[in-house]
């Protein structure tokens, strides 16, 4: 069978497709069971490719992907005057960027900000389509929702920097522009904007969170390979029937740190860390221009940024004096 391989898997087991459990009949549609083997899948992960299920949630959002990848490219290509060399050139340059702030939250002249606005309708539906094909997917399978739920806190934060923010300051403009390099611009504007992200508290949690991820991410991984030689990969059977790569890698993190997670709860650990950073985010964008004007004025009054010394003494306006 073409399981347990890992990335240091020399031999490569051709087998019979592994289909997966039986399902019950009814509400699941007859599932492909088109698989065919990869060398390079299995160099990385199971060889097998397939059977992949494309239901109606599956297709309604990737046509509504489609849709929106199609506005945001067209009108890109129409901003370099249809020239297909400068849409390459430029492209990660290029924009579909939301309306201007006159036009608040009515629907703008397409060229003006509606096709940004129907481009992002579709985008948003496509992504909350995705979203009930793998919530609907696991509960076929009688698996738990939790792979739905972290997607959920990444759509969060993707719903209030474009749809709830904007629609609580009553502008679409306040939104995120399509573009690579457009969208790290309107990013950074914003920090400048509201007076610099970084003493906003939520956007420190949402970064404690990151870059906690990518340690415990890095932990758990090296500690999973540095056992896979006593079956350490196995993690299942390492729970119900502990052996002897567990217990090592549980002593390991004793040892050095003096507590272990375990083969469990590290999933736990991982799973929270990694929901909590758009989770936090998402609030910190969403208290931004709504509740806190400024994050440094918000800082200096609580006490976690200096205030600016007066060192010079304000010159008057020329303007503003009568000329005498
Ligand atoms: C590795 C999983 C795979 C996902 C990938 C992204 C697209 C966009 C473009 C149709 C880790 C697929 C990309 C579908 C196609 C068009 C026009 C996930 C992995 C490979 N960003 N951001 C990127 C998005 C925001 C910021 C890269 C999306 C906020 C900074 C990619 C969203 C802010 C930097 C991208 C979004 C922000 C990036 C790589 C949505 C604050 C970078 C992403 C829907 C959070 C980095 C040139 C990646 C870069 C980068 C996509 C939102 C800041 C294009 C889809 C508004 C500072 N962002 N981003 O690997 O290289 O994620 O930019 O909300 O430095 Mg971004
Ligand atoms: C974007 C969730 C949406 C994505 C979805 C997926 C598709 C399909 C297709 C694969 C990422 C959609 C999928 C479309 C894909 C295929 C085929 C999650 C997203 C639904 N910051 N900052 C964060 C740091 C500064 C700013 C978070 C660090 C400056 C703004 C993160 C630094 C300024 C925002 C973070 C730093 C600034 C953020 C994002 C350092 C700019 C946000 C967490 C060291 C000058 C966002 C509260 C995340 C946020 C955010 C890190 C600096 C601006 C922790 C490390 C001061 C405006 N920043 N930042 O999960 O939540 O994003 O803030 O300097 O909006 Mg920041």
């Amino acid at each position: 069978m073409a399981e347990y391989q890992n990335i240091f898997t020399r031999v490569q087991v051709h087998g019979n497709p592994d289909l997966g459990v039986p399902l019950p009949k009814g509400g699941v549609w007859t599932r492909n069971n088109k698989t065919r083997l990869s060398y390079l899948a299995g160099k990385i992960g199971d060889a097998q490719v397939g059977p992949f299920y494309l239901g109606f949630l599956g297709l309604a959002s990737i046509v509504c992907g489609v849709i929106a990848i199609e506005i945001i490219g067209l009108n890109m290509w129409a901003s370099v005057g249809w020239d297909p060399i400068e849409f390459v050139r430029q492209l990660f340059w290029l924009a579909l960027e939301p309306p201007k702030a006159e036009y608040g939250l009515s629907f703008p002249p397409l060229a003006e900000g509606g096709w940004w606005l129907m481009a992002g309708f579709f985008l948003t539906v496509s992504i909350l389509l995705w979203w009930l094909r793998m919530y609907t997917r696991a509960r076929a399978l009688g698996m738990g929702t939790h792979v739905a739920w972290a997607f959920a806190a990444a759509i969060w934060l993707y719903l209030v920097l474009g749809l709830i923010r904007p629609v609580l300051m009553g502008s679409w403009s306040e939104a995120v522009p399509f573009g690579i390099f457009p969208h790290l611009d309107w990013t950074a504007a914003f920090s400048i904007r509201y007076g610099n992200l970084f003493y906003n508290p939520f956007h420190m949690l949402s970064i404690v969170f990151l870059y906690g991820s990518a340690l415990l991410f890095a932990m758990h991984g090296a500690t999973i390979l540095a056992v896979s030689r006593f079956g350490g990969d196995r993690e299942i059977e390492q729970i119900v029937d502990r052996g002897t790569a567990s217990e090592r890698a549980a002593l390991f993190w004793r040892w050095t740190m003096g507590f272990n997670a375990t083969m469990e709860s590290i999933h736990r650990w991982a799973w929270w860390f990694a929901v909590l950073c758009p989770l936090t985010g998402g609030i910190g964008i969403l208290l931004t221009g709504t509740v806190v004007d400024n994050w440094y004025l918000w800082g200096v009054k609580h006490g976690i940024a200096p205030a600016y010394p007066e060192v010079w003494t304000p010159v008057p306006d020329p303007a503003m004096s009568n000329g005498s």
